[in-house]
Parts: structure tokens; C-alpha cells; sequence
């Protein structure tokens, strides 16, 4: 039988990029949510849902040891964090792509250009897998933030980081060199749901999809 006290955990991002798309598609989904920006999580008036706020990068964790059952995440963390999680579906906003970029006067031939250079990113586990595909060795060096300028203080010969509209890149004399990810939000859920979880789930995602069909 179907408990029907059964909530879902969903965890959102805190604040961010994703934060406003993902609040408003539960909103899209006629999904009342109490404000809760400042708690760590709140419940849905009108739907069985929980939401959490998190940072993005503690999500995919969060979901494989099912302290929340689903999140919303982009795909270059799920890929990065490499968790024991199932992507479900694409959500159709936080669209980026993951690049390597280099001096805009470089000469850039091909991947070949990056053997035996030093690689700067927040993505070592993505670009090691590009590399390693690509029989290309080269050292990647890991920080957290403003990769960006890392070419221009002498800390790597490129780098591999986010791009959208293109213009962090530009403001730092770098060009785009090679797309490794293109990357959207999407919902990723633990792999083990009960019945009555799974019921909420395809409840919220068929909402999902009718949104996305009213917006075409
Ligand atoms: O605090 P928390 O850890 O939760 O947030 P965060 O700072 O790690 O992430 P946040 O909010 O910056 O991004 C959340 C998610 O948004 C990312 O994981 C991506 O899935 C998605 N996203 C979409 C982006 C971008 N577009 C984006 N442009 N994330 C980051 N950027 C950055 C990029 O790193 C670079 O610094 O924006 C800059 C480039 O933008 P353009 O427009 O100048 O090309
Ligand atoms: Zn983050």
C-alpha cells in the first residue's frame, strides 16, 4: 500500500545560478512553496515535496546517501562528482558548456596544442576524461574559482572552465579553444526510491513535462 504521508526530498541550490529557474519551475508546476530562502528547507502547501537548499556541488551526495531523494543540478556537477545517482531529466535552463580556453593570440591546432601544458580548472575529473580520450598528457592544476586568470598571472598555459555568453573569457584575453560538455539543470534522483516515492516523482514529472509542452 501507498503511504500516503509520504514526502519527497528535493534539493535545490541555496543561491546561484539555479536557484530563481528552479524555484520557479515548481512554480510553473503549480507547486506552492513557503518561502525558505534563509532555512535550510521548506515544505510544499500543496504537493507532497520538501524542499532543500544546498550548495549545487553538495547535492549529488546528498541524493546517493538519499538525505534527499531528488535534486536539481547541473549535469557539469552530476559529472564531476561522479556520485551513484541516476540523471531522470533534462529541465531546460542553467545552459552552459564546459571549454577549454587559451590566449587569444595562441595558435590553436587541434588538442594535440595542450600536450604538456598546464591545464587550470574547477573540473579535473571531466578534463582528465576529455584528455585521456584524446591521448593527450598534461597537468592539470585544480582551484576553485577564477580560473580564469589563471593564463594571465602565469599560473597555466589554458584553462578549462564554464562559459555562457562568452564574455568572462573575452574580458581576460582568452578564446574559446574546445567545447568538452555541453551542460543544462537537470533532475537527478537516488536509485533506490520506494513505491510510494516513485509515485510523487512521476506525479512531478509528467508537471514537468507539461510545462515544458506549454512553453513550445
Ligand atoms: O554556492 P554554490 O556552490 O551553490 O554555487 P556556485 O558558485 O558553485 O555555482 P553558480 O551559482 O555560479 O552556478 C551554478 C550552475 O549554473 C553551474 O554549475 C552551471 O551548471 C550553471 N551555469 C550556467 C553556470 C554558468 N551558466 C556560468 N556562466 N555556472 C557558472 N558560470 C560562470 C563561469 O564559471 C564563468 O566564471 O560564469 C562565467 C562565464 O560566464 P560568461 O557568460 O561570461 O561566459
Ligand atoms: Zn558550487
Amino acid at each position: 500500500m501507498i503511504n500516503a504521508n509520504t514526502v519527497l526530498k528535493l534539493a535545490v541550490q541555496k543561491s546561484g545560478r539555479l536557484h530563481d529557474d528552479s524555484m520557479k519551475l515548481l512554480k510553473e508546476c503549480g507547486i506552492d512553496i513557503t518561502n525558505g530562502v534563509n532555512k535550510l528547507k521548506s515544505e510544499a502547501s500543496n504537493f507532497p515535496l520538501e524542499v532543500f537548499f544546498l550548495r549545487d556541488d553538495d547535492i549529488p551526495q546528498y541524493i546517493e546517501d538519499a538525505v534527499a531523494d531528488i535534486g536539481f543540478v547541473g549535469e557539469n556537477v552530476v559529472y564531476e562528482k561522479n556520485k551513484n545517482v541516476q540523471v531522470e531529466h533534462k529541465l531546460g535552463f542553467g545552459k552552459c558548456r564546459l571549454s577549454i580556453a587559451v590566449d587569444k593570440n595562441e595558435t590553436y591546432d587541434g588538442v594535440q596544442y595542450l600536450q604538456g601544458k598546464r591545464i587550470a580548472t574547477s573540473y579535473p575529473l571531466i578534463l582528465n576524461d576529455f584528455l585521456q580520450k584524446n591521448n593527450v598528457t598534461a597537468e592539470i592544476h585544480e582551484i576553485s574559482g577564477s580560473v580564469e586568470i589563471a593564463p594571465g598571472i602565469g599560473l597555466a598555459h589554458a584553462i578549462c572552465d564554464l562559459v555562457s555568453s562568452g564574455s568572462t573569457l573575452f574580458m581576460n584575453g582568452l578564446k574559446e579553444a574546445e567545447t568538452i560538455l555541453q551542460s543544462q539543470a537537470v533532475l537527478i534522483r537516488n536509485k533506490d526510491l520506494d513505491e510510494a516515492q516513485q509515485t510523487i516523482l512521476d506525479k512531478l514529472l509528467f508537471r514537468i513535462q507539461a510545462v515544458k509542452k506549454a512553453k513550445n
